[in-house]
């Protein structure tokens, strides 16, 4: 099971293993018993661990029920228990990347900060490396220096960039990618936008207008809205996910910073009580630091210690 890539993901889910996993392990050992305190004590991990209220609540009840039913005395016999629950709560189906291999329009939104254009980069790097064709459109008219961070990240992944002037419209700037992408049968165009918008209604109003050209021009191409969310911000990430699935048709999540981060919890917060996969995850600042994402695989990462995998 080892392989330099489980172990990567290990290591950088140290510090939310401390977080949760440790916190867990202290209970197991201190507790002599399977009582209320045991339970009550197990919800505080879990919740400080930013899994989420609804999960927190469906794994304790799944636990309660299986604890009853196979008769377990000990704490520590429910330590797999807890792990197999986690891996349900967090069961959206398989993950689905047709887009890499159709042709494809990716809209990456999200609020300020949280990593898009350096995740598009990162795409564009993977897609490039495996041949394929790649368009970068920059609607982000809105920040000064975003033309320039995409230009960057277009030259470092070798991928075409369209943009616009400061101010222009983001949607003609996609109107001006997608002739682009057609003309020269790019495979996938990755369009960032701007976090930057005031208001849930102005955010609203450009995507439509985005999604509009879209539709109009390039019906051929299979579509993906991914959300980007810095997982080191919790449940405010959450949070976030759930307004822009208010306004978007979000097919999957990117989650950020997952590098060094005790709020990876959040990954199961975010499958469980919204349902959307999470599909990559971010651990660097690098071209190579995206991740596709596993859930199974995470809570296993999550649940190994360092030293085990190295015997
Ligand atoms: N450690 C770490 N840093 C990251 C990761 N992804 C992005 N960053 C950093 O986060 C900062 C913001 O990234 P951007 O890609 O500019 O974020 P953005 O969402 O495009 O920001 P706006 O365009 O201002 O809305 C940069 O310093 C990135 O290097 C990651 O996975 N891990
Ligand atoms: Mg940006």
């Amino acid at each position: 099971m080892a392989g330099g890539f489980f172990k990567r993901l290990v290591s950088g889910l140290t510090k939310t293993r401390d977080n949760i996993v440790a916190g867990m392990d202290s209970i197991f050992r201190g507790f002599s018993k399977i009582d209320e305190d045991f339970y009550e004590e197990l919800e505080e991990v879990l919740i400080m661990g930013d899994l989420g209220v609804r999960a927190t609540m469906n794994i304790l009840e799944d636990l309660r029920k299986k604890v009853k039913e196979q008769h377990i005395k000990e704490p520590a016999d429910c330590r797999q228990l807890l792990i197999d629950s986690i891996k349900e709560q967090m069961d959206v189906g398989e993950a689905e990347y047709e887009f890499e291999n159709r042709t494809s329009v990716v809209l990456v939104i999200g609020v300020n900060g949280v990593g898009k254009t350096t995740t598009i980069g990162k795409l564009a790097g993977k897609m490039r490396a495996e041949g394929k064709k790649v368009v970068l459109a920059a609607a982000d008219t809105f920040r000064a220096a975003a033309g320039e961070q995409l230009k960057e990240w277009a030259n470092r992944a070798n991928a075409e960039l369209i943009g616009g002037q400061e101010g222009s419209d983001p949607a003609s700037v996609v109107y001006d990618a997608v002739a682009a992408a057609k003309a020269r049968h790019a495979d996938i165009l990755l369009c960032d936008t701007a976090g930057r918008l005031h208001n849930k209604k102005n955010l609203m109003e450009e995507l439509k207008k985005i999604n509009r050209i879209l539709e109009r021009e390039y019906p051929e191409a299979y579509r993906e809205t991914l959300v980007v969310l810095d997982a080191t911000t919790g449940q405010n990430a959450l949070a976030q996910a759930k307004e822009f699935s208010e306004v978007a048709d979000i097919t999957g999540i990117i989650l950020t910073k997952m590098d060094g981060t005790a709020k990876g919890g959040i990954a199961v917060a975010i499958q469980a009580e919204l349902g959307i996969p999470v599909k990559y995850i971010g651990v660097g600042e690098t071209i190579d630091d995206l991740q596709k994402f596993d859930s199974n695989e995470f809570v296993n990462a999550l649940f190994t210690s360092e030293e085990k995998e190295e015997e």
